[in-house]
């Protein structure tokens, strides 16, 4: 269905003879959807059983994504200069040579982690789920694995496994905790792929010849080992995998609209792995696994969706700063109110926040991302009741618009929010998030669809009763002189 609708959209457009033909090979390269090589749990389960499955991420709202590996030991810096950009790809966009990269990891002594410290600041910060990476892009493998000695066990003075030390300490504190792993680009394995960057040449992107191999041949011996691994060596973890990039450009999903020179993850390929993801029935996982398969959650990455996705399950991941992996020079911290604003906006939409943190080469996590954490959890603690289990917003309009004049990067009406006030609704009650302090000091809505019975301030601990009137549908509720949090104070309708 989607990738019909995509073909009617592309053939508006001045550039429809090739997208015609690109999008025949997509059609070929890519089964529809429910006719997978390997069918995925997704296709064979009821919807009472997705429900049943996605029920605690439904809920949780809230997510640590942590970007831990050796890419913290240069931590941004090679041969005494930035390399711009994400830390965690310091050495593609550094075109740092294999051998050099490697040599990060006998740097690599994080005796300052603490597993226990970070599930409970993940907790601290009103988080329910943790996702780390245990192997990013550039192949290291954050765990005890057998199937690759690049890991932190054979390859590093600290011979711990900081995945297990966090699975045991996520299930004491009762958190649920997940894996990313870079299924398709591995930068130092022979035949991983790489992203398409800098002046990197096709058809592989190497930069070292040490890179080159048989894709199927690092599949078959590194990842899917380690995918194996990383289901069955945890205990009752993961609860999520989340995949990344499954090509060497463009797109981050199966929304690839220009396959034309893109490999990517065939659905054979992809198709092995759904059978080890199989084995764990009440797994979730995300939508870049490539090779057509949808998996169970849109990820908009450093963004948040106009309107969500209405009938699909979301997470927008985004960095505290601007980088997911530590960089020493990255100091441009995102204010506490941004961050709370942003799990706000998400929530109204249905979606989850899935909020990164980068580790030094120690262990510690940065201090300013701790303290942002810490506040978030402040507010959470008084006010998380508008955020769990929450339903989106009734109105949708306080979100903002579509420009008629400006457009966004791929020429469509760009979305222009608004920051007054959000909403979200959890069965008779209705949660409005004021940003803005009404200089009326009256909360004013044209359109309330349902009848308002009673109103009050999360933040007020007696709830005191305030005055609303509600009249033609348009209601106006009288608020005190000044919002009990600067950041978001949150109003409370009682409704029939
Ligand atoms: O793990 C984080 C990123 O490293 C990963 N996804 C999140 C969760 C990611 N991999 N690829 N991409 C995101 C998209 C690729 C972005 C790029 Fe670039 C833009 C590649 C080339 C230009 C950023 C800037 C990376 C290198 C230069």
């Amino acid at each position: 269905m989607k990738r019909i609708a995509r073909l009617a959209l592309v053939s508006c457009c001045a550039l429809f003879a090739t997208h015609a033909i690109t999008a025949q090979v997509a059609d070929e390269k890519w089964p529809a959807e429910g006719h997978h090589p390997v069918p995925s749990i997704q296709d064979k389960e009821t919807p009472a059983e997705k429900d049943a499955r996605m029920k605690w991420f439904r809920e949780a709202r809230f997510g640590m994504f942590i970007h831990w590996g050796i890419y913290s030991v240069p931590a941004g810096r090679w041969q005494g200069k930035e390399v711009p950009g994400l830390g965690e790809w310091i050495m593609n966009s550094g075109s740092i040579p294999v051998a050099d990269y490697k040599a990060f990891a006998p740097q690599f002594n994080p005796t300052q982690f603490d597993a226990h410290a970070i599930v409970a600041l993940a907790k601290a910060a009103g988080m329910k789920y943790i996702v780390i990476t245990a192997k990013h892009h550039d192949g290291f493998a954050m765990y005890d694995s057998k199937a690759d000695p690049f890991n932190i066990m054979s390859g590093t003075p600290f011979k711990r496994d900081p995945l297990h030390e966090l699975a045991v300490e996520a299930h004491k504190q009762g958190i649920k905790f997940g894996f990313y792993y870079s299924q398709y680009q591995d930068w130092t394995a022979p035949g991983g792929a790489a992203y398409k960057t800098g002046d990197h040449k096709p058809p592989t992107y190497h930069w070292d010849p040490a890179q080159d191999g048989d894709f199927s041949h690092y599949l078959h011996t590194k990842a899917i080992p380690q995918m194996k691994e990383l289901l069955t060596n945890y205990g009752e973890s993961p609860d999520i995998i989340w995949f990344d990039t499954p090509y060497e450009s463009g797109y981050q999903s199966n929304d690839h609209p220009n396959p034309k020179d893109v490999h990517g993850m065939t659905p054979q390929w992809a198709s092995e792995i759904v059978s080890l993801l199989n084995t764990r029935p009440k797994l979730i996982w995300n939508n870049r696994l490539g090779g057509g398969y949808n998996g169970d959650t849109e990820t908009p990455e450093q963004y948040i969706p106009a309107n969500g996705y209405p009938g699909r399950d979301w997470e927008s991941c985004m960095t505290i700063n601007d980088t997911w992996g530590y960089k020493v020079d990255d100091k441009n911290f995102k204010s506490t109110e941004t961050l709370l604003r942003n799990l706000i906006d998400i929530a109204s939409k249905g979606g989850n926040y899935l909020l990164n943190i980068g580790p030094e080469s120690t262990g510690v996590v940065p201090p300013e991302e701790v303290a942002r954490l810490e506040q978030m959890g402040k507010w959470m603690d008084v006010n998380g009741e508008s955020i769990y289990a929450t339903k989106p917003t009734l109105f949708g309009s306080e979100a903002g618009a579509f420009s008629t004049t400006e457009k966004d990067k791929q020429g469509k009406p760009k979305f222009v929010p608004e920051w007054k006030w959000r909403s979200t609704t959890k069965a008779d009650k209705v949660y409005i998030h004021l940003f803005e302090w009404p200089s009326t000091h009256t909360f004013h809505v044209a359109k309330m669809p349902r009848t308002v019975t009673g109103a009050y301030l999360l933040a007020d601990t007696s709830h005191k009763p305030l005055k609303f009137t509600q009249k033609g549908g348009a209601l106006d509720v009288q608020l005190p002189d000044a919002a009990l949090d600067p950041i978001a104070t949150v109003l409370v309708l009682k409704t029939r």
